[in-house]
């Protein structure tokens, strides 16, 4: 452990950077967490004063989202990563014998596949339109953001419709076979989403039934105590 570099996460409770803190608690890796909140310019900025927003887009996430992602090496560098999967896959092949990432080639690939899904489909095409319509249109023109939300509405009921048929087909106690991985962790904040904006989530049988099964793992529990989050089921 000792030749581990410092891990820092930049989040913002109940954002998808929540699936990089549980899976720094599933694997058991010390780290710091460093909220953020929005400055008078709804730029991210550190909450404790560490971070001006200028400074965390310069030197943390260059589009000033969460999840932001630090590495200090023992030497003192310093690096930062963007984008949840990539996070979760480089936390995973710290500790590569937990598997997080997938056991097998095939796994590992099934893994990434339902990170990425997660990140630009369920997210970015879906949970982002409706929530942020201004990442793609000008929102002053109320026609055009009502069409936006209203399209990410549907991209999101589309998206657990989807989700929830693949995990029918694929027979494992979980998303890729019958471990815990990564896809898992990441499916557990997409979820929430859900349960907060009414998607009547239950109805999706097998994916609450994971939900279930996440909320009663220490990481999970872990997290939501720290992000102030009250579990669904539990
Ligand atoms: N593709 C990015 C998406 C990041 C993202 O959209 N994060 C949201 C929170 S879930 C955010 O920072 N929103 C702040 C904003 O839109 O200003 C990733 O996976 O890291």
């Amino acid at each position: 452990m000792s030749s581990l570099p410092d891990l820092t996460l930049y989040y913002f409770p109940g954002a998808c950077s929540q699936a990089v803190r549980t899976t720094l608690h599933e694997l058991s890796l010390p780290f710091k967490s460093v909220v953020v909140r929005f400055d008078a310019n709804r730029e991210l900025e550190a909450a404790d004063g560490s971070l001006s927003a200028k400074e965390y887009r310069d030197q943390i996430h260059h589009s000033s989202y969460v999840p932001g992602f630090v590495i200090t090496f023992p030497d003192g560098r310093k690096e930062s990563i963007t984008e949840a999967p990539a996070i979760l896959s480089y936390l995973a092949s710290l500790v590569p014998e937990k598997n997080l990432a997938g056991k097998t080639e095939l796994e590992k690939a099934k893994v990434l596949s339902w990170i990425i899904w997660f990140a630009g489909t369920a997210h970015g095409s879906a949970f982002t339109p409706y929530w942020s319509p201004k990442r793609f249109v000008d929102v002053s023109d109320q026609k055009l953001k009502e069409g936006v939300e209203k399209g990410g509405r549907r991209n999101i009921e589309a998206a657990y419709e989807n989700l929830e048929k693949r995990l029918q087909k694929s027979g494992g106690e979980w998303f890729v076979g019958d471990e815990l991985t990564l896809a898992d962790i990441y499916s557990y904040i997409i979820y929430r989403w859900g349960v907060k904006e009414n998607f009547g989530m239950e109805k999706y049988k097998k994916y609450t039934e994971i939900v279930r099964k996440l909320e009663a793992r220490e990481s999970v529990k872990k997290t939501l105590e720290e992000e102030g989050i009250p579990a669904h089921f539990q």
